[in-house]
This record gives C-alpha cells, sequence and structure tokens, in this order.
C-alpha cells in the first residue's frame, strides 16, 4: 500500500498524468481508501509542489503540469468519493474568486457537496461578484460557496458578498469561504456565513448553515 501511495505521491510532483492514474487505479483495485490516495498521495504532493515553488526551485509550468496531474487522478477517485444515491441536501452556487486561477480545492469542494446530496452549481475559476449573484438568483442557489489561495484575491469574497447586499439577495443565502489563505477570523470579518479548511469539512458547513 504504502508503495502505492508513494508513487502516486512521485507521479503528481513531476506531473506525469498517465503514471498518476495508472497507479491510482491500481491503487483503488488494491482496496486503498480514495480519501487515503487523495490525502497521502495527491494533497501531500500538491503541498511539496507548493514548497519547492516558494524556494525557486519549482516555476509555474511545474505547477501547473502537476495540478494537470492530479485533476486526472480525481477524475478517477470522484466516484469513490461521492454517494449518487443520496437526496438533495440544498443548492450551491461554487467558484473561485475573481482574479484567481486555482480551481483544484474548489472542485474538490464541489465534488464532497455533491457527494452529500447537495445540488451544484460549478462557476469555474476567475469568477466576478456580478457573476456569482447572478447565478445565485438563476439557480435559486441557498448557498454561495467561494474558494480563494492567493492572500491578493481574497478580497473578492468581500466584494461578492457586498455586490450580494447590493442586490438585496444577501437575506436569501448562506455564504460559506474556504482557501488556503482563508480562516475563520477572516471568514467573520467579512461578514460570511461559514468557513472550513478542508473538503470534508466543508460538507459539514454547508449542511449546518442549511438546519
Ligand atoms: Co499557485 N500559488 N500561483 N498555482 N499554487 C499557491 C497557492 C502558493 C501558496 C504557492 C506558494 O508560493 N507556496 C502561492 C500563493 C501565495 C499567496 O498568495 N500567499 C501561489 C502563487 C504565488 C501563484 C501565482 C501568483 C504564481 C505566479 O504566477 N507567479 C499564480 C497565480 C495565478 C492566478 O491564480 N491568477 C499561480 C498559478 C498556479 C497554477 C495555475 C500554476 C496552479 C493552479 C492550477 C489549478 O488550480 N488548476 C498553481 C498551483 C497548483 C499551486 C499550489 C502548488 C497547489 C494548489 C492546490 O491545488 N493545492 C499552491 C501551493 C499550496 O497550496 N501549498 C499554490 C491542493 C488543493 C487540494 O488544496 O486548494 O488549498 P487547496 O484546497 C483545500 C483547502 O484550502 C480547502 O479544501 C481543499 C482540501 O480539502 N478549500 C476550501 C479550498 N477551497 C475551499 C472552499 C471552501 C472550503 C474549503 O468553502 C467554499
Amino acid at each position: 500500500m504504502e508503495a502505492l501511495i508513494k508513487e502516486i505521491y512521485s507521479h503528481v510532483m513531476e506531473g506525469q498524468s498517465e503514471a498518476v492514474k495508472q497507479k491510482v487505479q491500481a491503487a483503488l483495485d488494491a482496496g486503498i481508501p480514495a480519501p487515503t490516495i487523495l490525502n497521502e498521495g495527491m494533497i501531500a504532493a500538491m503541498a511539496e509542489v507548493g514548497r519547492l515553488f516558494e524556494e525557486g526551485e519549482y516555476f509555474v509550468p511545474e505547477m501547473l503540469i502537476a495540478a494537470r496531474a492530479m485533476q486526472g487522478g480525481l477524475a478517477l477517485l470522484k466516484p469513490h468519493l461521492v454517494d449518487s444515491d443520496v437526496k438533495i441536501a440544498g443548492k450551491v452556487v461554487i467558484g473561485t474568486v475573481k482574479g484567481d486561477l486555482h480551481d483544484i480545492g474548489k472542485n474538490l469542494v464541489a465534488m464532497m457537496l455533491e457527494g452529500a446530496g447537495f445540488e451544484v452549481v460549478d462557476l469555474g475559476a476567475d469568477v466576478a461578484p456580478d457573476k456569482f449573484v447572478n447565478a445565485a438568483r438563476e439557480h435559486q442557489a441557498q448557498i454561495v460557496a467561494m474558494s480563494a489561495l492567493l492572500t491578493t484575491t481574497m478580497p473578492g469574497m468581500k466584494a461578492t458578498i457586498e455586490a450580494l447586499n447590493t442586490a438585496g439577495m444577501r437575506d436569501q443565502v448562506k455564504i460559506m469561504v474556504g482557501g488556503a489563505p482563508v480562516t475563520q477570523d477572516y471568514a467573520t470579518l467579512i461578514g460570511a456565513d461559514g468557513y472550513s479548511s478542508d473538503a470534508s469539512r466543508a460538507v459539514a458547513a454547508a449542511k449546518a448553515l442549511l438546519a
């Protein structure tokens, strides 16, 4: 088991998409739980990619191909992370805020919410406040969920909350925020209703908001 996880970790770091897919499939076939493959193989590798980027050993292209390799593996894990038979628990509009292209964490949160029975409208990355507002209105969402990975794009969350206020919709939706630089304190400061540090806690947070 450990050997396969180590191989997945290395292949994500090296950005070898095909090898990641093969090893993820092999790990699933070997009965390794999907959350173990995700957390110990793939998310741990991305954290190391980030560390190497900070140290100047990796550059943007290396981050990008590692991210692509991870996305390929995630697609294989998805059916094992979600339970398609659960009934709809609420509707969520989700996106990464304006100016921010990081979408892996947001995709994971969307996947876990879907697995928990939420209907998810995924707006993608680089989503402007108006787009969140229009989508929340159009889909009559109960929750607007925002992800940010850059300290410079976090203010996009506050701008979106203000846009919902201006549109007179703030009372109709709950706001949930998350992403590596986002904290509970920041969520409280900008007036969000919920925060979570990872994708599985996001499900609990979303359920709590609608309880
Ligand atoms: Co960029 N990047 N990146 N990057 N990147 C980081 C975020 C960085 C920390 C790297 C570093 O310096 N160590 C740094 C940010 C520094 C900062 O702001 N403090 C950084 C930088 C600087 C940049 C650029 C500015 C680099 C440049 O161009 N010079 C640039 C910005 C581009 C832009 O967005 N405008 C950039 C570009 C990129 C790529 C495009 C190459 C690529 C992203 C590809 C993609 O997403 N499709 C990329 C990557 C891959 C990373 C790292 C290495 C990995 C991110 C990731 O996917 N992690 C990252 C380093 C790191 O995170 N350690 C880094 C795995 C993912 C599962 O975790 O997204 O944190 P995460 O999601 C978690 C939780 O945060 C939480 O749940 C998930 C796990 O369960 N979560 C939520 C996330 N959203 C949530 C929402 C919720 C609840 C929980 O509720 C709604």
